[in-house]
């Protein structure tokens, strides 16, 4: 049973290594991103919402947002435990999620938060390509998460779950790095 948070900038490794983690330890990747991306293809009402926030690098709505994770969290194949990444990404979805979760009677074993230079950030999103890894987005998007979610480092960090971890290396070294940190926690 393992329960993490995953925080970091946008482009700092969050989805690569909560892909991987969830396929080794067979829990679900919670990727509001993912989420949103794919309720826009669909051209859901979700998604019909959604887009011009996504576009122009803003965070969507939190009461959307927050909905959004309510439902997941509710299906049954989180029982064993999950990978919420990007989810959440500034103190009212933090308070949301704590209250829900003890509502579930879950708590949060670990946030972990992926620290990588800002230059190194801008490199992978340009490389990745996605349609908001443009430069005037992308600019955004980190202005937005300098103001927004910063502030959820203390907020974990006083709750005695955060762990630190650096982002800056190889995707394997990172790999390597998040399984040595967790190691305690699973026992
Ligand atoms: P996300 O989908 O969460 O996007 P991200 O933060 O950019 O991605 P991540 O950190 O996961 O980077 P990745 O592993 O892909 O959010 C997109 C948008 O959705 C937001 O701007 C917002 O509008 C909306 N949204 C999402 N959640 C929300 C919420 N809770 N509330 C409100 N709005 C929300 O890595 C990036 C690239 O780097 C990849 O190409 C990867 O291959 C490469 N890479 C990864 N690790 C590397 C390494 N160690 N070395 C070299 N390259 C590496």
């Amino acid at each position: 049973m393992m329960r993490l948070i995953f925080l970091g900038a946008p482009g700092a490794g969050k989805g690569t290594q909560a892909v991987n983690l969830a396929q080794t330890w067979q829990i679900p990747h919670i990727s509001t991103g993912d989420i949103l991306r794919q309720a826009v293809a669909d051209k859901s009402p979700l998604g019909i919402k959604a887009k011009s926030y996504m576009d122009g690098g803003e965070l969507v709505p939190d009461s959307l947002v927050i909905a959004l994770i309510e439902e997941r969290l509710s299906q049954p194949d989180t029982r064993m435990g999950w990978i919420l990444d990007g989810f959440p990404r500034n103190l009212t979805q933090a308070n949301s999620l704590g209250t829900l979760l003890q509502r579930m009677v879950q708590p949060c074993d670990r946030a972990v938060y992926f620290t990588v230079e800002t230059e190194a950030l801008v490199e992978r999103m340009l490389a990745r390509g996605r349609k908001d890894d443009n430069g005037e987005t992308i600019r955004r998007r980190l202005e937005v998460y300098q103001e927004q979610t910063t502030p959820l480092v203390d907020f974990y960090r006083q709750q005695g779950c955060l762990t630190q971890i650096d982002g800056n290396r190889s995707v394997e070294e990172v790999t390597q790095a998040l399984y040595e940190a967790l190691k305690p926690t699973v026992g």
